[in-house]
């Protein structure tokens, strides 16, 4: 019998199963996905987050860590599955509750059950614990029930499993204590226990926290841009103050969390949550924004090719999932203009309807315009060249100040960046209603 089971083998569960085989628990690794099982019982996994592939290799190496598509009794159960939001941002808990469901069969007396999945407030003990009890056991008595959610960057995902402090919610105070003896045989930061609720509310406190902090950004670049301030030194400017650190803006926020996470608040606390809306208005707006830049300019139009440079969220990850190029991309469609995205590091193929390349030139050949989203490295060092040589325009927008505008504009193109306005003198700002709604808005508002 396995001493921990651990259902969902993504970016959360694969490193928590093999971190827990490498603290020496027999530990059985579950997923729907039997591709996934079949490669982890080989020893392998196409997940790249560093030092990950070897982990899998000598915890299968050891057997102690096993994978299967269904759960079997063990001591402890700690669920990893995904909750995405529907497309009009209700939360989607299908995972937890089949998750939770597979465990019925198989919750016995003095068991722990853990969730680690981003949820809204209550999910524990309103979802999770009220299926469990269909078993007869009761939550907190019978068994132990916890919420322990991760803090992890992906990318650095093994490292910041170990090394970042954590919160233990427990159904008791007995539930917490239990949880806490199985991450401290692998986690050298802090554990700090709490209640199940204090712990759901603190994972999602986090991240919208930092979407509300990156529309600040956002809000100051736009300012800037009707100014002919450049925001990028107002804000090294303003963090120079003690107690002042304003995020970078940028094309809006992507990844499978912090887009995702302030609509969980958004829907269940609707009277007290208008801020965190306006804010992801702000975020999901802001590619737009830089669309209409380049078509004011009249230089891209209505039957033109734009490129996008950058399908994956963030820099030099390959993860694709809520990238602000999507919505780019659907409103360059909606405006008649034709998108060629290229990564250089996601694995080519359609993510949200677009197709993304690996091939830059086939990407840039025959287009007006350029937008780069994203802040690889491989596009730092592009030089004018690579643009030159394919583009038939000479227009590029970039949203994260990553491209060598000097070496461009030697090379004849009009450089639009976010947060300078492009004349680089103030421009009056029509009499615009207390808040734009850009049409990415207007679809967020209509979804909701
Ligand atoms: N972004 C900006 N400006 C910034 C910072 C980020 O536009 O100043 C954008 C990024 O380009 C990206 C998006 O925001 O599109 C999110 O990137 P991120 O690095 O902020 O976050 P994630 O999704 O990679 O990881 C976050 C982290 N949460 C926090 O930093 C509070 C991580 O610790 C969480 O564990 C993770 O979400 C998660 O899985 O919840």
């Amino acid at each position: 019998m396995a001493e921990i089971c651990v259902l969902g083998l993504g970016y959360v569960g694969l490193p928590t199963a093999s971190l827990l085989a490498g603290a020496g628990f027999h530990v059985m690794g579950v997923d729907i996905n039997p591709d996934v099982v079949k490669a982890l019982n080989q020893g392998k996994t196409n997940l790249k987050e560093a030092g990950l592939a070897m982990m899998v290799s000598a915890a299968f190496q050891s057997r102690n860590l096993v994978a299967a598509t269904e759960p079997e009794p063990s001591h402890t159960f700690i669920i990893c599955v995904p909750t995405p939001t529907l497309p009009d941002h209700r939360v989607d808990l299908r995972a937890v509750e089949s998750a939770t469901r597979s465990i019925l069969p198989h919750l016995r007396r003095g068991n722990l059950v853990i969730l680690e999945s981003t949820s809204p407030v209550g999910t524990t003990r309103d979802v999770v614990g009220r299926i469990l009890a269909e078993s007869g056991l009761e939550p907190g008595v019978d068994f132990d029930l916890c919420y322990c959610p991760e803090r992890v960057l992906p990318g650095n995902t093994v490292a910041e499993l170990v090394n970042n402090d954590r919160v233990i919610g427990g159904y008791t105070t007995q539930s917490a204590e239990a949880a806490k003896a199985i991450y401290e045989r692998f986690c050298q930061g802090k554990l700090t226990l709490t209640d199940d609720k204090t712990a759901e509310l603190c994972k999602l406190m986090e991240n919208t926290y930092r979407d509300v902090n990156i529309a600040l950004a956002n809000v100051f670049a736009n300012i800037c841009e009707s100014e002919g301030i450049d925001v990028w030194k107002a804000i090294q400017n303003a963090n120079l103050h003690p107690r002042v650190k304003i995020l970078n803006p940028g094309p809006g926020v992507g990844g499978h969390c912090i887009p995702v996470d302030p609509w969980f608040l958004i829907q269940q606390y609707p009277q007290h949550t208008q801020l965190l809306r306006a804010a992801r208005l702000v975020n999901d707006g802001q590619g737009v924004r830089m669309l209409d830049r380049l078509m004011e300019t009249d230089r891209l139009r209505a039957g033109d090719k734009l490129t996008i440079l950058g399908a994956s969220y963030k820099a030099d990850i390959d993860d694709p999932r809520e990238s602000p190029a999507y919505l780019v991309a659907d409103a360059a469609h909606a405006r008649g203009v034709k998108v060629a995205i290229h990564d250089p590091l996601v694995v080519p193929g359609t993510y949200h309807g677009h197709p993304v390349t690996n091939d830059l030139t086939g990407a840039l050949t025959g287009a007006a315009a350029a937008m780069l989203i994203t802040d690889h490295k491989a596009y730092r060092s592009l030089s004018s060249r690579a643009f030159t040589d394919a583009m038939t325009g000479r227009l590029i927008a970039d949203t994260r100040l990553a491209l060598n505008h000097a070496s461009l504009k030697l090379a004849g193109f009009t450089v639009l960046t976010t947060g300078i306005g492009e004349s680089g003198e103030a421009k009056a700002e029509p009499a615009a209603p207390q808040v734009i709604i850009t049409d990415a808005a207007k679809k967020t508002l209509s979804r909701v």
